[in-house]
């Protein structure tokens, strides 16, 4: 938190009489104490011709915490609409979810895709 309102910042010297008779103390500016929220990302799951279902809702389950029946909902969302939301994260966590999908894929020998996008 930035020094209070009506109070001398930090390290300025105390308030006092100066020889002119004034006073030293001064007035910090208010200060907009409000923080953005982050902005959020959702990582979104192409579909491919290639990658096995099986392989679709482990990644879904396992990278992005969904129960068996919400990742085959998910999955059979993807396969016939050409994509699906996986999650909404802030950037950093959206882009690890997005490198450690394409890892996992490349390592089975998978074309399975994600992207993300401002939410
Ligand atoms: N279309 C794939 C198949 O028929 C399954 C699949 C689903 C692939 C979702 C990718 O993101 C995906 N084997």
């Amino acid at each position: 938190m930035p020094f209070p309102l009506l109070s001398t910042p930090p390290g300025s010297p105390a308030p006092g009489p100066l020889p002119d008779g004034g006073d030293a103390a001064t007035v910090a500016e208010r200060q907009d104490q409000r923080t953005e929220p982050p902005r959020l990302y959702q990582v979104v799951m192409l579909n491919d011709d290639y990658t096995p279902m099986e392989f679709v809702v482990m990644v879904l389950q396992e990278y992005f915490r969904h129960d068996l029946d919400s990742a085959t909902l998910i999955m059979l969302k993807i396969h016939h609409e050409g994509r699906g939301v996986c999650g909404v994260y802030t950037q950093d966590v959206a882009a690890t979810k997005v490198e450690l999908v394409a890892a996992a894929a490349q390592r089975d020998g998978h074309p399975l895709q994600c992207v993300m996008e401002a939410a």
